[in-house]
């Protein structure tokens, strides 16, 4: 059976790049009872005369709602300087829901040319790098040459403020960009409903979504103790906590605790993952 991944979905036709070719395909009959094919997908297809169809979905390592996009490998937080302000809680509220997904986190801190050499925002940054998260910064002039390298073989999404400089950053690495998304507007018409549109965009060897990924409050789906477990900076302590069924907030000898007291876990995530918490719990209470 040929492989193949979709790329493009408009209305009923699926677009599927299998090797160097891109084939237009109809989803087959026993597909349609299941779920829905959705960009990101790896898919089986069939050729019959001049047709190609999908006959199955492989399993999807994760799964996004907004964009529908499945077996996202990366997802970039991007985050200006100024004009949205800097923001800690928003940046770990994105990253708490990428995480969530099994997805790796990448920080990309825009507009550095909106602030001093001696910017508190650079304190911020050596916090994540020392907590191991990847970050970049870039401003109008350039983009990093490493953020530019991860985007290789990989699915990534987007994901910040309205303003924060994504669809800048993405014509920055790659001019071609622009043009994809120019035709798009173009083909769809301006101000049209482009809900049953989504793309993947070929950017610097790999594959990008043009929509945010994640909401930055909507939390309610969540279990605590998974969140905690997909912390990349509180995982190594989960195990170490008294009880088994520990969230890390109020229960004695919990290791997580003892690790932010210690300084090895940054106490200002720790308070943002206390504060989602809560929120994650309210929701709970209103149901
Ligand atoms: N000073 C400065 N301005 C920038 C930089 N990058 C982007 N901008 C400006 O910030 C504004 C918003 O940039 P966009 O790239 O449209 O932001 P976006 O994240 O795609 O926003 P949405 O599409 O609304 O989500 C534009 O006016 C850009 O010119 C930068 O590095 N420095
Ligand atoms: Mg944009
Ligand atoms: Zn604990």
């Amino acid at each position: 059976m040929e492989k193949g991944r979709i790329i493009k979905i408009i209305s009923n036709q699926y677009l599927v790049l299998s090797g160097d070719t891109k084939y237009s395909c109809i989803a087959m009959g026993k597909l349609r009872k299941g779920k829905s094919p959705i960009v990101g997908d790896l898919v089986e297809i069939e050729h019959f005369g001049k047709q190609s169809g999908i006959q199955k979905i492989l399993p999807r390592n994760n799964e996004l709602v907004r964009p529908p996009v499945a077996n996202v490998d990366q997802a970039v937080i991007v985050m200006s300087c100024k004009d949205p302000n800097f923001s800690t809680t928003l940046i770990d509220r994105l990253l708490f829901q990428i995480v969530y997904h099994n997805i790796l986190p990448i920080l990309c801190v825009t507009k550095t040319d909106l602030i001093g050499d001696d910017d508190l925002i650079y304190e911020a940054i050596e916090q994540y790098r020392n907590s191991g998260y990847q970050v970049y910064t870039g401003n109008r002039e350039s983009a990093s040459e490493e953020l530019i390298a991860c985007f290789k073989n990989k699915i990534t999404v987007l994901t910040g403020q309205s303003g924060a400089g994504k669809s800048s950053l993405l014509n920055r690495i790659d001019p071609s960009f622009r043009l994809q998304t120019q035709e798009i507007s173009k083909a769809l018409g301006r101000g049209k409903h482009t809900t049953r549109h989504c793309e993947l965009y070929e950017i610097a060897g790999g594959w990008v979504a043009d929509t945010p990924g994640f909401s930055a409050m909507d939390f309610s789906y969540m279990e605590p103790m998974k969140l905690a477990e997909a912390i990349p900076d509180f995982k190594p302590y989960v195990n170490g906590c008294r009880f088994r069924d520990c969230i890390h907030i109020n229960e004695p000898d919990c290791a997580v605790r003892n690790a932010v007291e210690q300084g090895k876990i940054a106490a200002e995530r720790y308070q943002h993952y206390q504060e989602v918490v809560a929120m994650m719990q309210q929701t709970k209470r209103r149901r």
